[in-house]
């Protein structure tokens, strides 16, 4: 199980993710940051930064995710897709940390579309992609996951809409043991980049179809998404409507 202060550290990182390329640092901005940054200075696919507390962790739309020291996972992974493929990378992360938090008990996890793993309704993960271009070729994309395995959000806003790996499981888990099947389940999907098989696994795992929703101000029915990761809502008076990306809401 191994000390919980120690379980991260430069040296037990490189020595269990071997051979893969990591960089490890104790506090961060952001982890993404330095991935985006590594990407352009040539970093190869699966190259990994890891940290073990951010003081601007980043969600979308300029939010910003929690990420305390010592109880959580924040890691960017450098991939290298084709550009037809970017749609599946959010997919690709969802679905790495579904699996992972799954192979280590937790029986009901499932995906809110796009990419929140929830465990019980409550966000126990979220995943992050940013792509670099040049001009109109795609240099690659730091994917971006936070997790959290132990992260105390008492007295937090955070409090009734978060959750955490450890008290879900009511087990200890090692973040470094996490940490390599998390990275084992990423390339498993990066490998199946582009096949129905993600697309299908990713489907399979949202919570939300064939329920009322609101998003974006929208509200009706969720009854499908599309390859490109769409998601398809029927309003009220039959319409349907393609969402790429939002905020989801359960009701109507
Ligand atoms: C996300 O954004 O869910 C993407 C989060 C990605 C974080 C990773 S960590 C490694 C890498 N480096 C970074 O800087 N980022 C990535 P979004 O869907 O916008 O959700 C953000 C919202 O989730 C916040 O506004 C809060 O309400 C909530 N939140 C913040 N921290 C949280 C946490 N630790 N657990 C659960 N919810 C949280």
């Amino acid at each position: 199980m191994g000390d919980r202060m120690t379980e991260l550290s430069a040296e037990t990182i490189q020595q269990r993710l071997a051979p893969r390329a990591v960089r490890y640092y104790d506090r961060v901005d952001s982890t993404n940051d330095l991935a985006l940054d590594w990407l352009r200075a040539g970093a190869p696919a699966g190259a990994a930064v890891i940290a073990d507390e951010q003081v601007k962790g980043r969600g979308r739309l300029g939010r910003t995710w929690h990420t305390p020291p010592g109880v959580a996972l924040a890691v960017s992974v450098v991939l290298r897709p084709e550009p037809a493929h970017l749609p599946q990378i959010m997919m690709l992360g969802a679905l790495a940390i579904c699996d992972t938090v799954a192979a280590s008990g937790v029986s009901n996890a499932g995906i809110k579309w796009p990419n929140d793993v929830q465990v019980n309704g409550r966000k126990i993960c979220g995943v992050l992609p940013e792509a670099v271009w040049d001009g109109d070729s795609l240099l690659g994309v730091a994917l971006g996951i936070g997790l959290n395995v132990r992260v105390n959000f008492a007295g937090m806003t955070l409090e009734h809409t978060a959750a955490s790996l450890e008290p879900v499981l009511g087990r200890a888990v090692n973040r470094l043991e996490v940490l390599a099947a998390l990275l084992e389940r990423v390339d498993f999907w990066y490998a199946r980049l582009g096949s129905a098989a993600l697309f299908d696994a990713w489907k399979s795992r949202l919570t939300m179809l064939g329920q009322a929703v609101t998003v974006n101000d929208l509200h009706g029915r969720a009854e499908a998404v599309a390859v490109d990761g769409a998601l398809l809502v029927r309003d009220s008076a039959g319409g349907l409507h393609r969402v790429l990306a939002g905020d989801v809401a359960s009701g109507t």
